[in-house]
């Protein structure tokens, strides 16, 4: 039996009744693909997930991929290679990919909806089977000749990596010290050494191409310090001819010099790899070719970013609404004491573990959670589509882009931590000691999971990201946007009176969000050391601030979200839905409304603590730590 259980039923509801999909479908740039079609492809991928890709998840964190350091190549699991296979013939990965190189034009909604699944059921398979969606950075970036390389990393499914990382250059990507030479014939050579590097070697493609972030070396006005100083270079694993994509047999210099043996998601491959180093690499340089012969590295490799940052934030909400359906069967089965009303007749009946307050409570927290984090994640992708569809008519779309933007970190931040922790404290905890045992696929989950705080980005980082970049930098204009929409959400009828409570609760929640950003704000100002009473070092307050503001931000939006739930399936229950139906739109209700009345009021004291924020501990002597 499959460990996956997927929701079809709320990610439909999502796409359809609550961000009405169906009007983007058949459309502008979606023209070629209707509604139909779409709930055709949701229904096989979901099929798909569960019988073809979910099988090989446990088996292959138990027998992982092997390394051998003498040919610096790697033996893949080959349930999971199977799976794989499943995944790349059934070529659904074509929607992510443009029409020129074969793919067909399918909305941001409908495509992170398959991505659920997939990343539900096994998430390396996505990852391995990105090198067509990576062509697409490639063909949109790329000269004619990397829109070559494009057609060849697609039609013969290439991998990809996306190489960045080294040992001393993590979260500061800028301090990289890999460096790229120029060649006389237009080439690089790539010489470095990066760590941490997603399936960068495995048997289940003929190549791989890396996309490598490098200094350049002595050419007039580039290659300077930080990320602005970095350049993009094609760099793959095996030459290949540069008119057919055939490949030329000859290794070219880009050597996994070690796999990393890890906590979880132990299939993905995680590499060092060496670029022409004669010392630990095979000897040959590591020739590359510039992507687009521009020097505009961080901004090309966060078009990759920015897509894995969703991934990432995606695969751990799918992960929590599997944890959450497996620790729920688990629950309506597992009998354990009496009623709590009852609890002092010691021979009453034993009662399966939903019948305890304290087991609903777990369960409603890990409901609304996942049901909510899965809103946050279509709501994202109805600004990805409204972007596509004024790009295809030519309209201006800086607004969605801009609130696409401030999205991401919290999509990626916020749906990685509230997902993990969840995962551990509450889908775990459900199953008791059996939790803690491989017999349930929850302690693999949790596992897998924590990676998703820390790649693409650790916490810290999205919580700048969204403070100094998403919110400072673009002048306020989406998170003024979006408050003004959870404005009017409050002051609507929302749920004819039946939904007072929460959007009371949600007008709270607003007002406290932004005192928090006003607190971020007055510190801010008050660091400018061009002001006279400026003090830098209000700074650190900030600091101490925006990843609070994650977790802030997110509760709110998530909130909002569940209560437009709520209202569409009032809504549906007025109409007289009934059985299953009824019993869902009863759960979205329950859902929203525990929510707003168990989260929602932790914001209040998140408000006292950022406006009273002390930063006397970065004057601590470090010792006293
Ligand atoms: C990793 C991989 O961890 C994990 C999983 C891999 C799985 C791979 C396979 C699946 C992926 C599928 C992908 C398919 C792709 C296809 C897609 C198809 C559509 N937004 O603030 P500044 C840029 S990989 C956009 O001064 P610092 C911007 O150009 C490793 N752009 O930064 C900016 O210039 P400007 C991941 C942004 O102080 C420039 O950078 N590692 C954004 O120099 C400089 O900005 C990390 O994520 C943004 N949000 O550097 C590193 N931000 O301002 C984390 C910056 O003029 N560290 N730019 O526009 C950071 O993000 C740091 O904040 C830093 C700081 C490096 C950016
Ligand atoms: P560090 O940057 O050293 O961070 C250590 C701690 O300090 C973290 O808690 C961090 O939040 C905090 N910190 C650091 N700087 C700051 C700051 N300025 N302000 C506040 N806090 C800060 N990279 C790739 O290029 N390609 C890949 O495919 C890839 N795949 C990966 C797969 C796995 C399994 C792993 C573990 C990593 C992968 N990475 C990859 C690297 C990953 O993106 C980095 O690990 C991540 O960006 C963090 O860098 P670091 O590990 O060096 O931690």
């Amino acid at each position: 039996m499959s460990h996956y259980k997927s929701n079809l039923r709320d990610v439909e509801f999502n796409l359809f009744e609550l961000f009405g999909r169906q009007d983007v479908l058949g459309t502008g740039a979606f023209e070629e693909l209707d509604l139909d079609t779409a709930k055709s492809i949701l229904a096989e991928t979901e099929r798909l997930a569960r019988e073809d890709l979910a099988p090989s998840f446990e088996d292959s964190d138990r027998n992982p991929p092997v390394y051998d350091p003498k040919a610096m190549t790697v033996t893949m699991n080959p349930a999971f290679a199977k799976s794989y296979k499943a995944w790349m013939d059934a070529e659904w990965w074509r929607l992510q990919v443009p029409e020129e190189l074969g793919g067909q034009k399918a909305p941001s909604s409908l495509i992170w909806a398959i991505g659920e699944f997939v990343l539900g059921a096994n998430p390396p398979i996505w990852m391995y089977s990105a090198g067509p969606a990576f062509a697409r950075i490639v063909f949109e970036n790329g000269t004619e000749r990397d829109k070559k390389i494009a057609e060849f990393m697609t039609n013969r499914q290439w991998g990809a990596t996306m190489v960045l990382t080294e040992p001393d250059a993590g979260s500061d990507v800028g301090a990289g010290r890999t460096k790229a030479y120029p060649n006389e014939d237009g080439s690089w050579n790539i010489e470095g050494v990066k760590r941490f590097i997603t399936s960068a070697e495995h048997d289940m493609s003929e190549n791989i191409m890396h996309l490598v972030l490098a200094r350049p070396q002595g050419v007039e006005g580039v290659g300077g310090p930080g990320t602005k100083g970095l350049s993009l270079f094609l760099v793959p694993k095996i030459h290949f001819d540069h008119e057919t994509g055939e490949l030329t047999g000859e290794r070219n210099g880009a050597y996994v010099t070690n796999v990393e043996k890890k906590m979880g998601i132990k299939v993905s491959t995680t590499c060092e790899v060496t670029f022409g180093d004669p010392s630990t690499g095979g000897g040959e340089p590591a020739k590359g070719w510039l992507l687009g012969e521009v020097h505009d590295g961080i901004n090309q490799m966060f078009r990759v970013i920015e897509n894995a940052r969703m991934m990432v934030g995606a695969k751990a909400i799918a992960t929590l609404s599997s944890g959450y359906l497996n620790a729920l069967e688990y629950a309506k089965e597992r009998v354990q004491g009496a009623d709590l009303t009852q609890a002092a007749d010691k021979t009453a009946p034993r009662v399966t573990i939903t019948h305890h307050p304290d087991v609903r409570r777990s369960l409603m927290t890990q409901k609304a959670f996942a049901e909510g984090l899965r809103s946050l994640v279509f709501y994202t992708t109805t600004w990805q589509d409204a972007i596509m569809q004024k790009a295809e008519s030519g309209e201006d779309a800086s607004l969605e882009e801009s609130v696409n933007d401030l999205l991401l970190p919290i999509v990626k931040g916020y749906g990685s931590e509230r997902s993990w922790v969840l995962l551990g404290t509450e889908s775990l905890q459900t199953f008791g000691g059996s939790g803690f045992l491989q017999d349930y696929p929850i302690e693999q989950y949790v596992r897998d999971a924590k990676i998703d705080t820390l790649y693409e980005g650790t916490t810290a980082i999205q919580g700048q990201d969204l403070f100094f970049r998403k919110i400072v930098k673009d002048k306020g204009r989406a998170i003024g946007y979006l408050a003004e929409q959870v404005g009017e959400f409050v002051k609507s009828e929302a749920g004819n009176g039946r939904l007072k409570v929460e959007r009371e609760l949600l007008a709270t929640g607003l007002d406290d969000a932004q005192a928090i950003l006003g607190a971020a704000f007055t510190d801010l100002m008050a660091s400018n050391p061009a002001d006279e009473k400026g003090d830098l070092k209000n700074l650190y307050k900030v600091g101490l601030n925006t990843t609070r503001l994650v977790y802030v931000l997110g509760d709110l939006v998530v909130s909002w979200l569940l209560l437009r739930g709520a209202e569409v399936a009032l809504a549906k229950l007025d109409e007289g839905a009934t059985g299953s139906e009824k019993a869902f739109y009863e759960g979205k209700i329950a859902a929203a409304s525990f929510f707003a009345r168990t989260v929602l009021p932790r914001l209040t004291a998140e408000r006292a603590m950022a406006e009273n924020v002390d930063a006397s501990i970065m004057e601590l002597d470090e010792a006293a730590f």
